[in-house]
């Protein structure tokens, strides 16, 4: 393990590898699966985890009022920009020990090589923790890196969760501010580029035996709220043609809303991931219905189309079943594209490094999206095992770490030398 000895810098693999499943320990249910949803006892566990390792890296460490976890290292030239590696290390309920932690491990690992080393860099580097990317309970997503980009919509603070608990209570709870999230913000003269290493949550470079990826767009994603009105009765007596059934217009949505992907093609990812049904029991006519819908494309025309399409089905199943149907866009996230000249440092890193790598659109969002607005990111993908993730089956081989980190470090050194 060294970093300047040979042509190929290298991070200590082992204690990469022991720390992602430290963490991944911290909230690990059974099955396999870690439920550390953000701002919950897990996720105050986990964060203090990280804090520690970065304070052994030598960075010096501070949450943001955005409920950022920063490590910050001070560079050799005054006023430099800085360096910023980032991810998340919430999980969805019963994910993966990888999505985001990883990402976060290997830059605190990045950090904790060159202090070893002895290596002074040009800039700052400064390695983060995003809050709250996977959306708790209900809320937006990407939370903490819309802060740190200062984009967060205008009272985001005070929306309430699917709990009812405000986003102010929530960030307090990880040591953010909600009355001082204007100085969460960076400025775009702050920052050289962001570098974000995360596993690639699909299967493509283990189909090509591919150990890196070279991210080339990130989807842009629409969430949408969609309610169905109908009217509750008694399942014994009311007579099945004088029902206006929630459920019933539900289900067709459902349906509506798989084959606006599946079978229309407008958009390249429709999913229905959450349905509440109220009042929720075996023997009533269900009288309401939520539904939680996303669109994904690299296309922010796709998106847009896909919307118009659910509008238009929403009035169709609306008049089919005498129920009253409501769609509500809510958080959009745009695709991005990575920065030309990050994308080529990241090949040339790899090719450094002695590993092929392949370049590909990612169809998860990243921080690195939000952060894109104020600055030039770069992504690293390393291989998930069967293309699994946010669910318990997450999986990245030991080698496929290392070498990521790997080439995270490499293209830190040689961006810092431009
Ligand atoms: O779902 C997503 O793509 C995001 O990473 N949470
Ligand atoms: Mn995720
Ligand atoms: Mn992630
Ligand atoms: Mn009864």
């Amino acid at each position: 393990m060294t970093v300047l000895q040979g042509t190929r810098p290298r991070v200590n693999a082992g204690r990469l590898v022991e720390q992602v499943a430290g963490l991944g320990a911290i909230g690990a249910v059974p099955g396999g699966g870690v439920t550390r949803l953000a701002f919950t006892p897990g996720d105050v566990e986990g964060r203090a985890y990280v804090a520690r390792l970065m304070e052994e890296a030598a960075l010096a460490v501070r949450i943001d009022a955005a409920g950022n976890l920063i490590g910050h290292r001070p560079g050799a030239v005054p006023g430099a920009p800085a360096l910023v590696l980032g991810s998340h290390i919430d999980t969805v309920p019963d994910g993966g020990a990888y999505d985001g932690a990883y990402g976060v491990l290997a830059g605190v690992e990045v950090a904790r090589t060159l202090h070893e080393e002895g290596v002074r860099l040009n800039h700052p580097l400064a390695v983060v923790a995003f809050c709250d990317e996977e959306g708790a309970h209900g809320t937006m997503g990407m939370l903490g890196s819309h802060g740190f980009a200062g984009v967060l919509p205008p009272g985001a603070a005070r929306v309430l969760d699917d709990r009812g608990i405000p986003v102010a209570d929530l960030l307090a709870a990880v040591g953010g501010d909600a009355e001082r999230l204007a100085e969460a913000a960076w400025s775009p003269r702050d920052i050289a580029a962001y570098l974000e290493l995360h596993i690639e949550q699909g299967a493509v470079l283990e189909r090509l035996g591919v150990p890196i990826g070279v991210v080339e767009t990130i989807t842009g994603r629409v969430n949408v709220s969609v309610t169905v009105d109908g009217v509750a009765g008694h399942a014994g007596t009311t007579p099945m043609e004088h029902r206006a059934d929630a459920l019933d217009g539900a289900a067709r949505l459902v349906l509506a809303v798989r084959a606006i992907a599946a079978d229309e093609r407008v958009v390249l990812r429709a999913t229905t991931g959450t349905c509440a049904v109220e009042p929720g029991m075996w023997n009533v006519v269900p009288g309401r219905v939520r539904l939680g819908v996303e669109f994904r494309d690299t296309s922010a025309g796709a998106l847009e189309a896909a919307l118009a399409r659910l509008a238009e089905a929403a009035a169709e199943v609306a008049g089919a079943t005498g129920t009253r149907v409501t769609v509500v866009p809510g958080a959009r996230t745009s695709p991005v594209d990575c920065d030309a000249d990050l994308r080529e440092l990241i090949a040339r890193a790899s090719a450094e490094q002695g590993l092929p790598y392949h370049r590909l659109p990612s169809g998860a969002g990243h921080d690195a999206q939000i952060v894109a607005r104020i600055a030039p990111v770069g992504m690293i993908f390393v291989p998930s095992r069967d293309g699994v993730s946010h669910a318990p089956g997450e999986y990245t081989a030991p080698e496929h770490l290392a070498w990521g980190a790997d080439v995270l470090l490499t293209a830190v050194l040689m961006r810092d030398a431009t």
